[in-house]
């Protein structure tokens, strides 16, 4: 299976992506709304199609990526039915599974840091990811949103505990930068609910946390009640001129066709040193030459007046040429693939015993 896990730094939410490497099926579990043109590079990237997001609960300190995902990608939302959220598309609730590719995870029902509550179990049991039931060496508060500790006591012991010791922990939250965590060893050392503790030690601990509310809490629960759906419409696009997109790698790009049929609405900047425009790809015509190590002293040269799209061998100098218009005010894109992708796609090109 494919896995991997991604952080939001501002509410320390850990976002998860799994995919079944033969069916391309993926699913996330806890995105991020502010992520969404992140975890889409990741998935594009990877070859994955989206087929279901999945909340672990009705998040209290930052807004869920699960509408956005759906509206831009076609997945389908999942969530406790115990919360009557709008935009649900499976309403699950314990024992549930949802399916991608040859991979299942399955749904216990964990309340207690919320009523709806579910933590999802890897159809082996290698892997339950636990929202914020149980945290590494913590657990989620019960102080609000129909919270309860005693709940949250007998969840952790009978759902989450009674995994094998080898299952892994993943966690929604970590405040203090751990990853991962297994059941066996939050059993012992836990310091809420590992070793002896009972159900009125682990009450007592909750009830003496003494934690500020999150500060987007007002902001968060509404519109997570709608998996995420802004209130008003948002401006979506990455760029206005053009289909940028953000790569996983966080450099604005836009793909060689569209600059082929919008040659006249863009500025080329090749960024190549002179020796190498002589090579095989040869360079497009009309572009702006700009060697890479020259750029930051002569950015005055680059004209403003229209989008600039940075081109090289393959895509990887102009990158870092776009990241340094882009710091420097300039509207800019990576041509994707460079001068190799130009000429694979049988794209027109000047070269130089040419012109
Ligand atoms: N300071 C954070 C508070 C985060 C918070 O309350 N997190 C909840 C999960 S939604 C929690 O259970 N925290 C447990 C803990 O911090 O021990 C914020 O403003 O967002
Ligand atoms: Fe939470």
């Amino acid at each position: 299976m494919i896995f991997r896990q991604l952080f939001d730094s501002v509410s320390s939410t850990y976002t998860y992506l799994l995919a079944d490497p033969t069916s391309h099926e993926a699913v996330l579990v806890d995105p991020v709304f502010e992520h969404h043109e992140r975890d889409s590079a990741l998935l594009r990237e990877l070859d994955l199609k989206l087929a279901y997001t999945l909340d672990t609960h009705v998040h209290a300190d930052h807004v869920s990526g699960a509408w956005l995902m759906k509206h831009k990608l076609g997945s389908k939302i999942v969530l406790s039915g115990r919360y009557g959220a709008d935009n649900v598309d499976m309403g699950i609730d314990h024992g549930d599974a949802v399916r991608f590719g040859d991979y299942v995870v399955t749904a216990r029902a964990t309340p207690g840091h919320t009523a709806g509550c579910l933590s999802y179990v890897s159809g082996d049991e290698s892997i339950v990811f636990t929202g914020d039931a149980l945290l590494i060496r913590g657990a989620g508060r019960t102080d609000f949103q129909g919270g309860d500790g005693a709940t949250l006591y007998r969840s952790i012991k009978e759902q989450i505990f009674t995994l094998p010791d080898a299952c892994l922990v993943y966690p929604a939250h970590d405040y203090d930068g751990r990853t991962v965590s297994s059941v066996g060893e939050e059993k012992r050392h836990n310091p809420r609910i590992g070793g002896s503790a009972r159900e009125q030690d682990f009450v007592g601990f909750m009830n003496s946390l003494g934690l500020a509310h999150p500060k987007k809490i007002a902001v968060a629960v509404p519109a997570n009640m709608r998996c995420g759906e802004p209130e008003a419409e948002i401006d979506e696009a990455v760029a206005s001129w053009g289909p940028v997109t953000l790569s996983y790698a966080a450099i604005h790009q836009i793909d060689p066709e569209w600059v082929l049929d919008h040659r006249d609405a863009v500025h080329l900047l090749d960024v190549r040193k002179a020796h190498e425009l002589q090579d095989v790809t040869g360079q497009i015509e009309g572009v702006q030459l700009l060697p890479l190590d020259e750029l930051r002293e002569r950015l005055d040269e680059v004209p403003r007046d229209k989008p600039v799209v940075a081109v090289c061998h393959a895509g990887s100098r102009s990158a870092q040429a776009t990241r340094i218009l882009r710091g420097a005010g300039v509207e800019a894109a990576n041509l994707v693939g460079g001068m190799v992708r130009w000429n694979e796609l049988s794209f027109p090109v000047v070269r130089a015993d040419e012109s």
